[in-house]
């Protein structure tokens, strides 16, 4: 029995299939147009065939289909064991006799190789895994973002924020979060050095090579730490270009030996450093709405972190794809940190306007939230990130703040409902919100509507 195995996702390495020894690659394709894609033949024994665990099947081509059971090692790790299914079984013929195909096998064989949306890219793709591909009618146009609109995220100079300067950003603090729901701030007091030093060690990280990152890699936040792509990889219907550290800060700490180590130091002083500003951005939010400084702080919404470390590297096929798609923050407040890649947008009436990238300054927007409790005082704002065309890789850090209590009520504040402004939301837990936000994909407003009157 032969099987004619293509498989592009293989590093180079010595694979023991079936009791059998392949050295990798065996030799490169002659067709021109498919770029690193390796063929081996094998001859397995006659009761067992083999399946090189690559993540696509599509790129898989199997000469005589059969049943097939296998184990495939490299060196001492194990890559992956699965029962097989004939290659005919795998796709799936749709009411036209075109053959679609599994998407779901695609998902869970990605995810098992834990090598990544980067691991992809380091293996050469020249077009992207069509899972990752989202439908015509929700990709982003292709027209650039309209000039007048390149100015509409006002940047808010925070210093001063202790004298009588103080009232002037507290306005324009208001006005942003009311109209706009994002803004940029600078002279926030985070020194531009740790600002680079952060996202030097999140892009140290994901560039390493795919078998030190596949070792951290995993969906469980029980260590508080996890690296994966998509947290929502099984909801969506399409998955988008990005790979994500996630770190639980707060009552109980994240495993520390569990972060890479690589940009352990830097993401928790980082936390330390974003902890500190979001105390002086909620008492900022909590003046702009006539309440009391320490409000949000009263609410706990300081005592609990999650930040999300993303990497979003070169994609071959931007146009089909997304960095991560339109949706809303559930939490009260999010910083983010980015570097001058660029590929924000913030929905701005039926537009899209891009978030600058501008040297030493933090993005800020309104979470779900906050706009609950502010009784839509606060917008919170859908935004997205395009997938990233350029050879350097896009890195972002986002923070969000969320209660602490999770069984506690939340809903507008009583100080912000009157009879001319009713409460436009029920309470709920934090509990119940967060059960309602991971139920599903991540996408527009739909979160913050399940909570409406
Ligand atoms: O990477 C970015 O700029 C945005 C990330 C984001 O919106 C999020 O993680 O919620
Ligand atoms: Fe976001």
């Amino acid at each position: 029995m032969i099987i004619l195995l293509k498989c592009r996702f293989l590093s180079v390495g010595t694979y023991k299939c079936v009791g059998l020894s392949v050295p990798f690659p065996a030799r490169r394709s002659s067709n021109s147009n498919v770029k690193l894609i390796h063929m081996l033949l094998l001859r397995p024994s006659s009761s067992t065939s083999l399946y090189l665990g690559s993540p696509f099947p599509q790129s898989i081509v199997i000469l005589r289909p059969v049943n097939y059971q296998f184990h495939v090692s490299k060196g001492s790790r194990f890559l992956s064991t699965q029962a097989g299914r004939t290659r005919r079984k795998m796709g799936i013929t749709n009411s036209n006799g075109e053959q679609t195909y599994d998407r779901t096998t695609e998902v869970k064989q990605f995810d098992d190789s834990k090598i990544g949306v980067k691991g992809l890219v380091d293996s050469g793709i020249t077009s992207i895994p069509r899972f990752f591909v989202h439908p015509p009618e929700t990709l982003p146009s292709v027209s650039p973002t309209p000039k007048s609109f390149s100015d509409v995220i006002p940047t808010v100079d925070l210093s001063g924020i202790t004298s009588n300067r103080r009232i002037i950003i507290v306005d324009q603090i208001r006005e942003a979060s009311h109209e706009l729901g994002f803004f940029q701030i600078i002279n926030h007091g985070i020194p531009s050095g740790v600002l680079n030093r952060t996202i030097a060690a999140v892009k140290g990280f994901n560039e390493q090579p795919t078998e030190v990152k596949s070792w951290y890699y995993g969906r469980g936040m029980s260590r508080g730490v996890a690296f994966s792509t998509n947290f929502d990889l099984f909801q969506s219907k399409a998955a988008s270009w990005r790979d994500t550290i996630q770190l639980r800060f707060g009552s109980v700490a994240p495993d520390y030996d569990s972060i890479p180590e690589i940009c352990r130091k830097e993401l928790i002083e980082w936390d330390q450093h974003i902890t500190r500003l979001g105390e002086t951005l909620m008492e900022i939010l909590c003046e702009g709405l006539g309440l009391d400084a320490g409000k949000l702080k009263e609410l706990m919404c300081l005592d609990e972190r999650i930040a999300v470390a993303h990497y979003y590297p070169y994609c071959p096929q931007p146009d089909l794809t997304y960095g991560i798609t339109s949706h809303t923050d559930p939490g009260a407040l999010t910083v983010l940190v980015q570097n001058e890649i660029g590929g924000l947008q913030v929905k701005h009436g039926e537009d899209w306007v891009d978030v600058k990238p501008i040297a030493g300054a933090l993005v800020i927007n309104i979470g779900d939230l906050l706009q609950i409790i502010s009784n839509d005082e606060y917008r919170s704002v859908e935004h997205r990130v395009l997938a990233n065309p350029f050879p350097e890789a896009r890195v972002s850090i986002a923070s969000f703040f969320n209660p602490s209590r999770r069984e506690d009520l939340y809903g507008p504040l009583p100080e912000l409902v009157s009879a001319k402004k009713p409460a436009l939301y029920r309470q709920f837990t934090f509990n119940e919100y967060l059960r309602r936000f991971f139920s599903k994909e991540l996408d527009g407003k739909s979160l913050i509507n399940y909570f409406k009157f």
